[in-house]
């Protein structure tokens, strides 16, 4: 009996290199996805490596018993695997061999045992496991971890440790501080912010928020309004109302109309198409802007959201729409419910709630893969404190367990003073 790991770019062509050299009466211990040649998985190519003994009392066919490790953690039995000692495992196959007979029932239990465990490693391999065998360097290691930790998408992060590994150097890759700025530097990249200037806006300017039931619309509308009235940065203070198509709910109306009170402003309710149609051309001539609150539609409901679709369109084509969003779901449920409201041609999404999480990888992995920009973010349930035009580095110093430099990121990335909210004390 002979022990044997070959490496091939594929199983079947690692085991027609087994049978090539040992035959067909040979038994496999383990299979594994390897990456052959290269450093620290730099230039690497993903490959197979077989590992087993020939057999010529026992077996007939090539077929899979059992690694010792499987009573290990994955990166565990990885870890021993890679430092086992050969010889030593050979000599305890031979010893096993010539002492197990078929007949014997300790030996054929220690074989059913060891295939089961077998199997244990491969679903656990199947499911994880892979990550942790890929050999990758340390830093790219560590910086996935982090990334994982801020629940970035598996795919964004991908794209990430793909992009250190043509971009930076080998020995830049062992500075780990170096390696988390430029990813950072590429996270910053991927957030797109919404910004117009004031001179393409069309008066009046109608804002309308949509998106799910209970993300914060109403009171980002509220915290917006108080903007608009107080002025930001070198904007000077507009005239404008507030509308809502949400006059049924308990409590909507009272909602709406002490925000309302407190900023002086009318509010109107409307309930269908004609009344907003009016409602809009009432005010048309003398506000500047007309800011639309909407009832929140659980995105599911694709059939009311076709209805508020059809009564919206009566705010015209110029009128801005935006998608408000919580940054505590999850980055499938933002991808699905920025795909629901697409029929609304959303121009930006504004992201609510960011006080409730410190994980924001979901949000700026939905947005960067579906191409949507960012236009506020808001932080608290202070009305009219709690809000702030979305900012990369804003973004950034939200990341979990990132060092973010923060005068570097901010000239990297900066911040258009006279769209910056200045709240008067
Ligand atoms: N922590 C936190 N809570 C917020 C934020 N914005 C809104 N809220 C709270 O979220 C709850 C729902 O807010 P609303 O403004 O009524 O939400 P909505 O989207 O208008 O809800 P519907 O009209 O029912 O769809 C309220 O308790 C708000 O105070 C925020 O940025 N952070
Ligand atoms: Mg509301």
């Amino acid at each position: 009996m002979e022990y044997f790991i070959e490496q091939a770019a594929n199983y079947t062509e690692c085991l027609n290199k087994i049978r090539l050299k040992y035959g067909d009466r040979v038994t496999i211990l383990n299979q594994r996805s390897i990456r052959m040649g290269g450093f620290w998985g730099l230039f690497a190519k993903d490959g197979v490596e077989i590992s087993g003994f020939t057999q010529n009392n026992y077996a007939k066919d090539v077929r899979i018993v059992s690694p010792s490790v499987s009573s290990q953690s994955i990166p565990q039995a990885l870890e021993s695997k890679k430092n086992m000692d050969f010889e030593t495992e050979r000599k305890k196959l031979v010893e096993m061999g010539t002492a197990g007979k078929k007949e014997n029932p300790t030996w054929l239990k220690a074989m059913s045992d060891m295939a089961d465990d077998v199997k244990l490693i491969k679903e656990r391999l199947d499911k994880g496991g892979a990550a942790a065998e890929r050999d990758e360097h340390p830093s790219l290691a560590r910086l996935q971890e982090a990334m994982e930790l801020n629940d970035f998408s598996s795919s964004f992060t991908q794209n990430i440790i793909e992009r250190c590994k043509k971009e930076i150097s080998f020995e830049g890759l062992s500075d780990y501080d170096a390696v988390q700025d430029k990813a950072l530097e590429w996270i910053g990249e991927s957030i797109r912010l919404y910004y117009k200037e004031e001179k393409f806006y069309k008066r009046p300017r109608i804002m309308v928020l949509v998106g799910p039931t209970g993300v914060g619309k109403t009171t980002t509308i509220a915290k917006l309004a108080a903007i608009f009235k107080i002025g930001s940065g070198n904007a000077s203070p507009i005239s404008f109302c507030m509308i809502t198509i949400d006059a049924y709910r308990i409590g909507a109306k009272a909602q709406m109309e002490v925000y309302g009170d407190i900023m002086q402003v009318p509010v109107s309710y409307v309930e269908d198409y004609n009344d907003l149609k009016q409602a809009i051309a009432q005010y048309s001539s003398d506000m500047d802007m007309i800011l639309v609150d909407t009832i929140g539609k659980s995105p599911r409901k694709s059939i009311e959201l076709g209805e508020m679709k059809q009564l919206l369109d009566a705010c015209g084509p110029s009128a801005e729409v935006h998608l408000a969003l919580a940054a505590t779901t999850k980055c499938s449920d933002i991808k699905e419910i920025l795909r629901q409201f697409e029929p609304f041609n959303y121009q930006s999404v504004i992201i609510t709630k960011l006080d409730e999480t410190i994980r924001m990888g979901n949000v700026i992995s939905a947005l960067a893969e579906k191409g949507k920009l960012v236009s506020y973010i808001t932080d608290g349930q202070k009305v009219p404190g709690d809000i702030q035009r979305a900012s990369v580095v804003r973004f950034l110093i939200n990341l979990e367990g990132f060092h973010v430099k923060r005068s570097k990121f901010e000239k990297l990335f900066p911040i258009n003073e006279s769209e910056q909210v200045q709240w008067r004390k």
